[in-house]
Order: C-alpha cells, then sequence, then structure tokens
C-alpha cells in the first residue's frame, strides 16, 4: 500500500474493545462521539448557541459542536450537535428481560398448534385508545407479513380479527369475549405524555373487572414497549422494534401448550 499524503499506516487509534467500559464509536474505537437533537426555549442567535454547548457539557460531551441551528418558531431554537460522551458502561452486566419461547417459522408453529392443542387459536387485535397507527399491528397480523415475515392470518391454525386503530378498550373486550378469544393483541406506537401506559394500564384493570385477564394471553406491542414494561403493566408479553409474527405466534402456541397443561 502506498504511504501517500492520506495513507493512514503512520496513525494509529485506539481500537481496544473493552465490554466492561463501552461507549459510543464515531470514527474510530472509544471516540464517543455522539449525535444529538434538541430545541431550546429561546430566540435564535449567539446566546443560544453557547446556551446549547454548555447544556451539552452538562450532559457529558466533551467538544461540543452545533452544526445546524433553526428557529423553529419565535422564540424557540432547533439544533443538531456533536459530542465526544464521556461516560461508559459495564455492557457485561446487562441482563434485559425476554420473551422465553422457541422461535419456530409459521409450518413449525402450524404443525405443532394441530397435533399438541387440536384446534384454532383465537386472536383479536388492536392499535387502542386514541392511538392511530395501524402499521405496528398490521405488520403482525396482516396475511401479506411485514419484512418477508407473514402476518398471523395466514397462519392455518389461528382464527383472527384485526380491529384496526382507535379501538376503545370496551368495543375491544366485547369482540374478544364475543370471539371467544385466546390471545389479545394490542398496538401502542404514542407514548408522549405517557398515554400509552395509562391506556394499557386501563385495559388490564377492565379485563380483571370482567373476569377475563387470567383466560386470556394478553400481549402489547410497539417501537416504545419492552418485555419488562409489559410484565410491570400487567401483560404476558411485550414486544418492541424487529419483532414479528413468527415472534409472536411461537410465543402465543408454546404459552397455550403451557396453560391447557399439555407441556
Ligand atoms: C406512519 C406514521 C404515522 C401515520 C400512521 C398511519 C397508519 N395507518 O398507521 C399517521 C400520519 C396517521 C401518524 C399520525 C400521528 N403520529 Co405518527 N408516525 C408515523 C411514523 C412515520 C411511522 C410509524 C410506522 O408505521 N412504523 C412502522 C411499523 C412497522 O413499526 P412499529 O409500529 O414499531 O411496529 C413494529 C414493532 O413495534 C412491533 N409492534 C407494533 N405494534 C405491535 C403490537 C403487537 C401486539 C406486537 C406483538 C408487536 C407490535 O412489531 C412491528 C414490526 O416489527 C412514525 C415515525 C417513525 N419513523 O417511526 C411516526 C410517529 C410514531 N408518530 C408520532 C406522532 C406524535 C403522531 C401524531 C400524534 C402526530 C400529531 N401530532 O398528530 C399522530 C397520531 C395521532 C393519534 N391519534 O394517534 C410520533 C410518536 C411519538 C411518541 N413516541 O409518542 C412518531 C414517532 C414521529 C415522531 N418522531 O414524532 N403517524
Amino acid at each position: 500500500m502506498s504511504s501517500g499524503l492520506y495513507s493512514m499506516d503512520k496513525v494509529s487509534f485506539d481500537q481496544t474493545l473493552d465490554l466492561k467500559a463501552i461507549k459510543p464509536y464515531g470514527d474510530t474505537m472509544n471516540d464517543g462521539k455522539t449525535q444529538l437533537s434538541f430545541t431550546l426555549p429561546v430566540p435564535c442567535n449567539d446566546e443560544a448557541i453557547e446556551a446549547a454547548k454548555q447544556l451539552m457539557r452538562k450532559m457529558g460531551f466533551e467538544n461540543p459542536q452545533v452544526v445546524y441551528y433553526k428557529e423553529l418558531a419565535k422564540g424557540f431554537t432547533f439544533f443538531t450537535c456533536y459530542g465526544s460522551c464521556v461516560h461508559t458502561v459495564d455492557y457485561t452486566s446487562i441482563h434485559v428481560p425476554k420473551v422465553e419461547s422457541t422461535a419456530m417459522d409459521m409450518h413449525e408453529t402450524d404443525e405443532f398448534i394441530k397435533s399438541r392443542i387440536g384446534r384454532k387459536i383465537v386472536i383479536v387485535g388492536a392499535s387502542t385508545g386514541t392511538d392511530a397507527h395501524t402499521v405496528g399491528i398490521d405488520a403482525i397480523m396482516n396475511m401479506k407479513g411485514y419484512a418477508g415475515h407473514y402476518g398471523l392470518e395466514r397462519y392455518e391454525m389461528f382464527e383472527t380479527l384485526n380491529m384496526g386503530s382507535q379501538v376503545l378498550n370496551e368495543d375491544f373486550i366485547a369482540k374478544a369475549i364475543e370471539m371467544k378469544a385466546d390471545a389479545l393483541l394490542v398496538s401502542q406506537t404514542v407514548t408522549q405524555k405517557d398515554v400509552h401506559i395509562k391506556n394499557l394500564t386501563e385495559l388490564v384493570e377492565m379485563l380483571e373487572a370482567e373476569g377475563l385477564r387470567s383466560k386470556v394471553i394478553l400481549i402489547c406491542g410497539g417501537p416504545r414497549l419492552s418485555h419488562e414494561l409489559a410484565k410491570e403493566l400487567g401483560y404476558d408479553a411485550g414486544f418492541s422494534m424487529n419483532s414479528y409474527a413468527d415472534d409472536v405466534a411461537s410465543y402465543i402456541a408454546q404459552e397455550m401448550v403451557v396453560r391447557l397443561g399439555k407441556g
């Protein structure tokens, strides 16, 4: 390799990966380089830029740089900033609760249900409360599927109903009773002011009041949800970004077998 002006062979970069002290990777290991955006409630001027930099230092960023700023509305300035994070995290000590089930594909799940349960599993899903986002629940349920994973409607051994969005908890429960649902799927995308917590909690309380909570497998999902939060809120399982119908289907089938004492 030539050692010209742009050659890197004489420059040495940190290449140490210490899983007990990880920090953001920008150009090279351990440089801590981070991009973040925020808005300050002040007019768009030089003092605003200085305020943004001071705030970044307080957040733990060295060498703060404002690389973009714009007045959002009178008295509000939006910033995009770069900085080097000084903090680290011990990756080796992290434990994240996850849904415990063996991943099966659609055909394996159908065969599993046929042989272990012997009837179709009834599933009702919706994006509930005021939430208008349908794409998440559709990704899990729609026949055509999402990102190469067929949705639950395509499974031979699931009888499904996707009620769409902005479904009131009352209507959701009424449909679950009418269809004698085995599993309920709730999607929540909007998390502003914790509206999802209020709505998800209300559903659990209403199911308990109807004496239904222990009779259904109750699952929630959405980009800002986690299995840990779902359990805290009284759900059996929670699924987040990058989860697909196969994950949900495998979990429901295996959980049904456990509940029916056929494990
Ligand atoms: C498309 C979209 C819309 C469309 C929705 C169209 C539709 N038919 O769904 C429209 C234009 C209607 C819309 C409206 C609004 N939106 Co919008 N929207 C988006 C956008 C751009 C994409 C969302 C999406 O489709 N993702 C793709 C799906 C496949 O991903 P997903 O939902 O995460 O689903 C996956 C997993 O989470 C999981 N999953 C999801 N649900 C479930 C359920 C179960 C049971 C399971 C097992 C798994 C599961 O599986 C899926 C596949 O992996 C996002 C920004 C973004 N880029 O994410 C904003 C976003 C979600 N919207 C947002 C907001 C604020 C709104 C509005 C409130 C805006 C407004 N002020 O009016 C309104 C909502 C009004 C209301 N009453 O709900 C915010 C939410 C912020 C927050 N966390 O609260 C976002 C993040 C944009 C932002 N950065 O501000 N929106």
